[in-house]
């Protein structure tokens, strides 16, 4: 297991179904994070149930889940310096209209429940979250050619 730190990023069925899957890779790849993990799943509303733990129950949920569980979203795995709270910040605020241009949301989306993509929001929540879409072996500790160009 690397020791650098990891985000769990995941594009979300409205992004998936609008091509801009490879928009999202690009974004963290020209940054200089590493991609460990990735594969394109159709989540089940129990993987749901436990992703979003702190808002089942609320009453945006139902719409959520049905939403999440609409079509396909590719699960991402990223490695690097700050890449939690980074990750978050490429992201943008969670609702698009709120999100500055130059985000992901800021500049792909428009509506809270169509929101694109989905960034852990602490290391720990990352570790939880990966845990819970990958299983080790789907994660590939390797070396990139990049790294000495990106950080002393
Ligand atoms: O971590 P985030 O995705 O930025 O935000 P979050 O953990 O507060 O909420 C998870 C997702 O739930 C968010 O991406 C969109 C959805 N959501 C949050 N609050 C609302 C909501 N959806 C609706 N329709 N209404 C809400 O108030």
């Amino acid at each position: 297991m690397s020791t650098e730190e990891r985000t769990f990023i995941a594009v979300k069925p409205d992004a998936v179904q609008r091509g801009l899957v490879s928009k999202v890779i690009e974004r963290f790849e020209v940054r200089g994070y590493k991609l460990v993990g990735i594969k394109i799943i159709q989540a089940s509303k129990e993987l749901l149930a436990k992703h979003y733990e702190e808002h089942v129950g609320k009453p945006f949920y139902p719409k959520m889940e049905s939403f999440m569980s609409s079509g396909p979203i590719v699960a991402m795995c990223w490695e690097g310096k700050d890449v939690v709270k980074q990750g978050r910040s490429m992201l943008g605020a969670t609702n698009p209209c709120s999100s500055a241009p130059g985000t992901i949301r800021g500049d792909f989306g428009i509506d809270l429940g169509r929101n694109v993509c989905h960034g852990s929001d602490s290391v720990e929540s990352a570790k939880r979250e990966i845990g819970l879409w990958f299983k080790d072996e789907e994660l590939v500790n390797w070396t990139s050619n990049q790294a000495k160009w990106l950080q002393l």
